[in-house]
């Protein structure tokens, strides 16, 4: 029994040394100490059949071959789990010196870095910054506009209408009268904000665009306060070379009115593509506020009179950054947005 009992334990280190994964392990395991068919098992088993001398020998050398057998399959699979933990720990090495990854912050939209620019010009100019309606009645679209019944503006081709009461604003002059119903002059308001038109979309046109609207009633207002005003922004805007001129031009609300355009920020006016050669590029509209605009919000234009005039941002947008359709701003292809970070 003793050189059985040698043997046996000659035979599982031969086997220990064999295996080389957890799952060897634990077969290892059950092939020698398993309660049903493990080796030593069966080899208690036979003890009966012994004389109780050898019985109680070859049972301590059994139960101490049992004991080894258990311990070094413990130790074995301690072996593992610690090279396992080692490769996890090379395999997950984090370099610390590495510069970090950039997070990618947002930004804001070039039609929002415009008007933040122009509405700060506004305010350190004395105006007060205003918000209005998208959609609006007929009074605030044209009635109080004084825009005549026949007017082409308030057909259904060239205004967005929601019913026959009500339509999105097509330019940001609605401004002009919720400004003046809201508080009496003298006052100074800016208003920008977005406008519908149903115009086809091309490289100059887009049927939603920004425009800003400038408001200024007080007492013996002329056309060269407007003059000096308009002249005054474009120079904060631009820089104190560039000029304005004014043509002649008709609006309902204001009498009389007139195009704004500026010398080509680009060319000083000696004439360049963006400008198309001329020197000037258009900005908008403007005007004195004519007298019935003023009697539909109850002001007396024996005492007050004003001006306003009316920017459009998208093409201001486009010729300051060079673009050359202003339907980009409106498309969201984060490959042009990111260049305005
Ligand atoms: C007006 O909208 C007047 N409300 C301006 C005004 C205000 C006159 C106050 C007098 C007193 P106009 O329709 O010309 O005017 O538009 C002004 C500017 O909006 C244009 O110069 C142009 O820059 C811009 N604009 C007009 N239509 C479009 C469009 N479809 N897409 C992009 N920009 C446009």
């Amino acid at each position: 029994m003793s050189d059985r009992i040698t043997q046996l334990r000659n035979d599982f280190d031969g086997e220990l040394k064999a295996v080389s994964a957890d799952a060897g392990a634990n077969a290892l395991r059950d092939r020698w100490v398993g309660r049903k068919s493990g080796v030593i098992t069966a080899e208690m088993k036979t003890l009966g059949k012994l004389s109780p001398e050898d019985r109680r020998v070859a049972g301590q050398r059994l139960n101490e071959l049992k004991d080894y057998v258990e311990a070094e399959i413990e130790k074995l699979q301690a072996d593992f789990a610690a090279k396992r933990e080692a490769e996890q720990l090379v395999k997950e090495r984090i370099d610390v010196t590495l510069p970090g990854r950039r997070i990618e912050a947002g930004h804001l939209h070039p039609i929002t870095l415009l008007r933040q620019k122009i509405e700060d010009i506004f305010v350190s100019m004395g105006y007060e910054i205003e918000d209005g309606p998208e959609i609006e009645t007929n009074f605030y679209n044209f009635d109080a506009l004084n825009i005549p019944a026949n007017h082409p503006a308030r057909s259904p081709q060239d205004t967005f209408y929601i019913n026959d009461h009500l339509a999105l604003r097509s330019q940001t002059s609605t401004m002009q009268i919720h400004a003046m119903q809201k508080r009496r002059p003298p006052l100074r308001i800016a208003a920008p904000g977005r406008v519908f038109r149903r115009d086809t979309p091309d490289a100059t046109h887009n049927p939603m665009f920004y425009q800003v609207e400038g408001l200024l009633i007080d007492r013996g207002i002329t056309l060269g306060d407007l003059k000096g005003t308009v002249e005054e922004f474009v120079r904060r805007l631009f820089g104190p070379e560039t000029r304005t001129r004014f043509r002649p031009s008709y609006f309902p609300f204001v009498e009389p009115g007139a195009e704004i355009d500026y010398t080509c920020f680009k060319c000083n006016g000696a004439g360049c593509r963006i400008c198309k050669g001329s020197g000037w590029i258009e900005m908008g509209g403007s005007g004195m506020v004519h007298p019935n605009v003023l009697r539909a919000v109850g002001i007396d234009p024996e005492e007050f009179t004003g001006f306003a005039f009316g920017l459009g941002l998208d093409r201001l947008c486009a010729l300051m950054y060079g673009l050359d359709d202003i339907r980009l701003l409106y498309e969201n292809d984060v490959r042009f947005l990111e260049q305005f970070r």
